[in-house]
Order: structure tokens, then sequence, then C-alpha cells
């Protein structure tokens, strides 16, 4: 049910991927780069449409758009925190962004759905603290709700990677 790949989220098989955003949803570096650049303009067009109505997306909350040219069927599109040392709710936020993640996924009635290491990169959180926050607010989720089959991490990363491992073994 919880699977792990390093690799390129862009090119995994699941219904969903789940993308580290920013808070105005109109793309930047990272793993949102990656996304938007493989994913093409049908996204980034959505991502308007939803900033029109709803003027972006806070931190800790969750959208979903069209998956452009990629072979999943949909983006959601969240905004994890930016580590500042632990003093603004980082962890609290951290966790919205996943729990956020997979209501919208259960919503609409997904099945599976890839998570990359939110916050892990240019928002600097702390990956050791961060992978355990996302396997136990997953695992919590999943205790509650059962309609999902399929939950991949995906790290782009040798460091996070290896701390996924020895944590999913525990
Ligand atoms: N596939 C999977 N994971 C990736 C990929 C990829 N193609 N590329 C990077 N990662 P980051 P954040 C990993 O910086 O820290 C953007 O500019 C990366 O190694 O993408 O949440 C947004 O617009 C790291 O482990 O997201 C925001 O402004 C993880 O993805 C800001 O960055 C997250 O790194 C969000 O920062």
């Amino acid at each position: 049910m919880i699977d792990l790949i390093k690799g390129d989220i862009t090119k995994v098989e699941t219904q969903a991927i789940v993308n580290a955003a920013n808070t105005s949803l109109l793309g930047g570096g990272g793993v949102d780069g990656a996304i938007h650049k493989a994913g093409g303009n049908r996204i980034l067009e959505e991502c308007y449409k939803i900033r029109n109505k709803q003027g972006g997306c806070k931190v800790g909350n969750a959208v979903i758009t069209n998956s452009g040219n990629l072979s999943c069927d949909f983006i959601i599109h969240t905004v994890g925190p930016k580590w500042n040392g632990g003093k603004s709710k980082e962890i609290e936020l951290l966790e919205k962004s996943y729990e956020n993640s997979l209501k919208l996924a259960i919503e609409n009635n997904i099945k599976s759905i890839a998570f990359p290491n939110i916050s892990t990169g240019i928002y600097n959180f702390p990956k050791e603290k961060a992978a355990e926050i996302a396997i136990n607010t997953i695992k919590k989720f999943l205790l509650k709700k059962d309609a999902l089959e399929k939950i991949v991490f995906v790290c782009y990363d040798y460091e996070n990677f290896n701390i996924y491992k020895k944590l999913l073994k525990k």
C-alpha cells in the first residue's frame, strides 16, 4: 500500500501526483518547476483560474487541477511551510499539507497518489522530521479512511530516500 521510489515524480504512474507549490500557484523551481515544465500550459491555465476565484492557496491547503501532458489524471498542488526554526507552526502546517492533499484525493475518487518530500528543498524543512510527519500523517489518515489503494513516496535525492527507507522499515 505504501511504496517508496527514488526518482522524478513527473514520471510516476499514479492517478494523481502532488506538487510542492507556493501560495501564488504560478510555478517556481524544484518539483513545482519540473511538473509545470513536463505538464505544459494547461496546468498553469487552471492554476490561474483558481487564483482568480480564491486568490491562490494558503500554506497547508491544497487545490486540484488537470495534469496537462503528464500521464497521471490530476495534480494536487499543496503549499508546505517554510522552515523557520520550528517557531511558526511548521509541524502542524506540514501535517495539514499531507492531510488536505489526501482529502482532495478521496473527494475526487482517486485511488493512487504520489507525494514528493514537501518543504524539504527550497523551504528548508529538516528532512528527517519532515519524513516522520509525512509517514505518520499518512498512516493515521489511512486508518480512518481506507478508500486509497496506493501511496507512493517519491524521493529525488538519496538523503531523503535513505531516511524514508529507514523509517518505513520500522
Ligand atoms: N521529482 C520529485 N521530487 C523532486 C523533483 C522531481 N522532479 N524535483 C525536486 N524534488 P522543492 P519545497 C524534490 O524545493 O521545499 C518551488 O519554487 C526536492 O529534492 O521542490 O516545498 C515552489 O514554487 C525536495 O526533496 O519544494 C515553492 O516556492 C522536494 O522535492 C518552493 O519551491 C521539495 O523541494 C517550495 O519549496
